[in-house]
C-alpha cells in the first residue's frame, strides 16, 4: 500500500498496471517498462488488480490471461462495468495461441494482446502507442466537456446563456406538463442601463452586469431553478414547481439584494442606485403548447413594470 500512496502523489510519468500470476513474468514486465520511463504497480491475480486499477487509474493495464482468483477475461468484463474502466487500454498477454482465447480477449473488452513468449520490441511499441492513444482521447474528451461547457455560459457573467436558457425552459415544460405543476419565470431588466453606461463608462456597465448577475444567481435557491443571462442587460429565472406567490417572494428577494448592493446610478429615472423592474408569469405547462406562452406573459408584464415607472415587478 506504500507503494500505492507513493504513486498516487507523484504521477508525473505513465503509470503501468501489470496484472500477472507469474513472479518471474511480473519482474521482466516491470523492469521493460521501467526503462521505458514508466512507473509499475503490479498486482499477483485479476481481483488485486481490479483493487488497484480502481485506486490507482493507470495509463494501461499488462493482463496475463490465465491466473488463478480471477482471470483476465474476468478481470477485462469486471473492468468493464466500471464507470471508468471502458477508456483504459489493456494489453492482453497470453500464452494461448488460439484463435478462440484470442477471441475471448477481444470479446471481454481488451483493446489488443500479446502472446508469450514476449517480442520485448513489440510490447514496447504496443504499449507506447496504445498509452498514446488514451491519453489523446482523454485529452479530447476533456476539451469536448470545456466545449460543451462554453455552449451554454455567457462569457461576462458566467450564468447560463440564452441557449441554456431555452434548453431548461424547454425540458421543465415538459416535465411539468406530466406533473401538472406551476412553471414561473421572472424577467429582470436593469433600468435606465443605456444611461449607466453613458454615465459610468461601458467597463462600469459590465461590471455592474457581472454584479447584478451574482446577485440573481443567489436568487435561484432550488436545483432545478435557474438564473441564465437573458439578453444584453435582461436576466431571466426559471423556477418549476413554482406558484405565483413564490415567483412573488423571489422577485422581491432580487430587488431586496439588488438594493442593498447600493450601485450608484445617478442618471436613472427611477432612482439613485441601480434597480431593475421584474415580469412575472405563471403557468401549469400543457403538452400541446410551447414556452414561448409564458415568455410572452413574463415580457408583457415587464413592459408594465417599466410603463408603471420602473424599480418595481408586475404579474
Ligand atoms: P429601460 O429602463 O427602459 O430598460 O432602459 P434601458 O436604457 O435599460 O434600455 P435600453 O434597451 O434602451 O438599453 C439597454 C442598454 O444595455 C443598451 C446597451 O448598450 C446596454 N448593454 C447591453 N449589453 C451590454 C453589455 O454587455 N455591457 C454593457 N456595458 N452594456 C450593455
Ligand atoms: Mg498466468
Ligand atoms: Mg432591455
Ligand atoms: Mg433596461
Amino acid at each position: 500500500m506504500s507503494e500505492i500512496s507513493t504513486i498516487l502523489e507523484q504521477r508525473d510519468s505513465p503509470l503501468v498496471l501489470v496484472v500477472d500470476d507469474d513472479v518471474f513474468m511480473r519482474l521482466q514486465l516491470r523492469r521493460a517498462m521501467e526503462q521505458e520511463g514508466y512507473q509499475v504497480v503490479e498486482a499477483p491475480n485479476g481481483e488485486q488488480g481490479l483493487e488497484d486499477y480502481k485506486h490507482l487509474h493507470p495509463d494501461i493495464v499488462l493482463l496475463d490471461a490465465l491466473m488463478p482468483i480471477m482471470d483476465g477475461f474476468t478481470f477485462c468484463a469486471k473492468l468493464q462495468a466500471l464507470p471508468s474502466g471502458d477508456r483504459t487500454p489493456v494489453l492482453m498477454i497470453t500464452g494461448l495461441e488460439d484463435e478462440e482465447s484470442v477471441a475471448q480477449a477481444f470479446a471481454a473488452g481488451a483493446t489488443d494482446y500479446v502472446t508469450k513468449p514476449i517480442h520485448w520490441a513489440v510490447l514496447r511499441q504496443r504499449v507506447k502507442r496504445l498509452i498514446q492513444q488514451s491519453q489523446l482521447h482523454r485529452q479530447l474528451e476533456s476539451a469536448n466537456q470545456v466545449l460543451q461547457r462554453l455552449a451554454l455560459v455567457d462569457g461576462l457573467t458566467q450564468l447560463a446563456n440564452r441557449r441554456c436558457f431555452d434548453q431548461h425552459l424547454y425540458q421543465s415544460w415538459q416535465r411539468l406538463a406530466r406533473e401538472r405543476l406551476s412553471l414561473t419565470l421572472i424577467l429582470c431588466d436593469i433600468d435606465c442601463f443605456k444611461a449607466y453606461n453613458d454615465t459610468y463608462g461601458h467597463q462600469a456597465g459590465d461590471d455592474c452586469l457581472q454584479q447584478i448577475a451574482k446577485t440573481i444567481s443567489s436568487c435561484a435557491r432550488r436545483p432545478a431553478d435557474l438564473a441564465a443571462r437573458y439578453g444584453g442587460e435582461e436576466f431571466a429565472l426559471i423556477l418549476p414547481s413554482t406558484e405565483s406567490r413564490g415567483g412573488v417572494k423571489v422577485a422581491q428577494d432580487v430587488q431586496y439584494k439588488v438594493k442593498a448592493l447600493q450601485l450608484p446610478h445617478n442618471s436613472s429615472q427611477a432612482s439613485h442606485s441601480v434597480t431593475l423592474s421584474l415580469g412575472i408569469a405563471t403557468v401549469v405547462p400543457q403538452f400541446d403548447s410551447n414556452p414561448s406562452v409564458l415568455v410572452t406573459l413574463a415580457d408583457k408584464a415587464l413592459y408594465q413594470a417599466k410603463a408603471a415607472g420602473r424599480n418595481q415587478y408586475c404579474t
